[in-house]
């Protein structure tokens, strides 16, 4: 079965004044799109085109260049889309304990997250992951890489993700990557990162 572009779960201008209108619909429409319709054709007629997303890129050392960068690029983006939410929210649960006895605080963990986001050289992407440890963790991988890969440097279970790619906010933010990342900040819907912390700990975290 073929894999097929996730509606956005809000509209492209939802989340004005920090990810503009135009940005969004430039982003989902012909980057996301982009990746989507590249991946159908590399794995087209191939056994690859039964498994799921999570299954390829955990064995993507098998597979073509143009697996690893859709596929990563669809994974990432899928994901990205669905931890954004216009209204604003703080983490809860086992999620906000695990962050404070981890980084010590939420802004602790904002201040590590960011410089993993602004350090990341060219275009790639910041993760909070939670690692075979069960425990979080932060990371940033190249281009449309991802922690799920068994190429990956740190592996882990992304629950967070941020594109820093120039394509996610340079027509906004020009070359001011931080102001980008701190914008990120006050878009995060908090509620979706517990959940797929509640299922990265139990070992099942899938792409929903
Ligand atoms: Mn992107």
């Amino acid at each position: 079965m073929a894999f097929e572009l996730p509606a956005l779960p809000f509209a492209y201008d939802a989340l004005e004044p920090h990810f503009d209108e135009r940005t969004m619909q430039i982003h989902h429409t012909k980057h996301h799109q982009g990746y989507v319709t590249k991946l159908n054709a590399a794995i087209e007629n191939t056994p690859l085109a039964n498994l799921s997303i999570e299954d390829i890129l955990g064995n993507i050392n098998r597979h073509s260049a143009a697996v690893r960068n859709n596929g990563g690029g669809h994974y990432n983006h899928s994901l990205f889309w669905s931890i954004l939410s216009p209204s604003s929210s703080k983490p809860e649960g086992n999620l906000a304990q695990a962050i404070t006895d981890q980084f010590g605080s939420l802004e602790a963990l904002n201040k590590k997250f960011s410089e993993a986001a602004a350090t990341r050289f060219g275009s790639g992407w910041a993760w909070l992951i939670v690692n075979a440890e069960g425990k979080l963790q932060v990371c940033s991988s190249p281009n449309q890489d991802n922690p799920l890969m068994d190429i990956a440097e740190v592996r882990g279970l992304p629950i967070l993700g941020l594109d820093v790619w120039e394509h996610a906010y340079y027509l906004n933010y020009q070359n001011r990557r931080p102001d980008y990342i701190s914008a990120f900040w006050n878009i995060i819907n908090w509620a979706e990162v517990g959940n797929r912390f509640e299922k990265a700990k139990k070992g099942n975290l899938v792409m929903g």
